[in-house]
């Protein structure tokens, strides 16, 4: 015997939300959390790099029971895996690191979730993703439109994750309220379906979202679309967003009608607005493996 055994004596390994041993052990877990701390393209207030371990700290003061859902996603068993080291190389090299990894997780059947860093690093995941499921589309939440075909000399800047992501599959999006006016002109040219929270409001339901994609959906989520004032903590925050709650409902019913096959969530910027918002991340990262997985067997 190399190591102590896990018992009561101990906490759970460094983990998101801490299973008890031995849901949070690679082989008894349906999900991988993947932290990735880069935030180099970042342009306005940096410190996303330190999102990951922000998420997975406040995880650990989460009660597991999920009372909006009704039951305890922890128990599909979750896996976090070390902290994905950053190369500065260049963008693209990060993004391919990412890729790669995540290929890896996705080919062995599990749910992946990504976890930022900024916005870019999504991309790698996406891709994984893309490889695997021939009619996948993506249901983005995010404040900025994302889609700058290249952004200060890189085409894998955080400013164009959307367009990347558009490159390879349709691309629906809630909580847009700032773009450049190209990124204007793209969206009413190709009719993209991007919804700003007041245009998501005056909707009659959640249909027209839902049916706009196809039956594999990867979620990637820029905490930036929520409001600023629920969700200060990120390097370009905006106000009039979306409330945590709607993105949950939004989630909900896409989850309801399609399969979300793995998600992200990025941006967190913990340094740069109260501790809740660090809180609220890890909650709503629990809540969307929830929401895709289900109801565990036995709850
Ligand atoms: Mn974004």
């Amino acid at each position: 015997m190399t190591r102590p055994r896990p018992d009561d004596r101990f906490w759970p390994r460094y983990s998101f939300a801490m299973p008890p041993y031995p849901l949070g052990e690679y082989e008894n877990a349906r999900v991988v959390i993947l932290p990735v701390p880069y935030d180099s393209t970042v342009t306005a207030r940096a410190g996303a790099r330190e999102g990951p371990n922000a998420i997975i700290t406040n995880s650990w003061d989460m009660e597991t029971f999920d009372v909006g859902l009704g039951y305890e996603p922890f128990l599909h068993g979750i896996y976090t895996a070390p902290l994905v080291a950053v190369t500065n190389e260049s963008p693209e090299a990060m993004i391919n690191r990412v890729h790669e990894i995540a290929a890896e997780f996705v080919s062995d059947g599990k749910f992946l979730v990504t976890l930022g860093g900024e916005h870019t690093i999504a991309v790698g995941s996406f891709r994984a993703h893309r490889d695997r499921y021939s009619n996948l589309s993506v249901f983005a939440i995010d404040a900025h439109a994302d889609l700058r075909d290249e952004y200060q000399d890189t085409r894998y800047n955080h400013a164009c994750s959307l367009r990347r992501m558009l490159d390879d599959a349709p691309v629906t999006q809630v909580g847009l309220r700032s773009a450049a006016v190209e990124e204007a002109r793209l969206i009413k040219e190709r009719n993209l379906p991007f919804y700003s929270p007041r245009d998501f409001r005056a909707l009659p339901g959640l249909n027209p979202i839902v049916d706009s994609l196809s039956d594999h959906v990867y979620v990637t989520i820029d905490l930036d679309g929520i409001d600023s004032g629920e969700m200060p903590a990120v390097g370009t925050p905006e106000p009039a967003g979306l409330q945590w709650d709607e993105v949950s409902r939004l989630i909900e019913a896409i989850a309801a009608k399609k399969r979300i096959v793995g998600f992200d969530l990025m941006e967190l910027a913990p340094d740069l607005g109260p501790k809740a918002c660090s809180y609220a991340a890890a909650k709503l990262a629990y809540r969307l493996i929830g929401l895709a997985l289900g109801p565990p067997e036995g709850s």
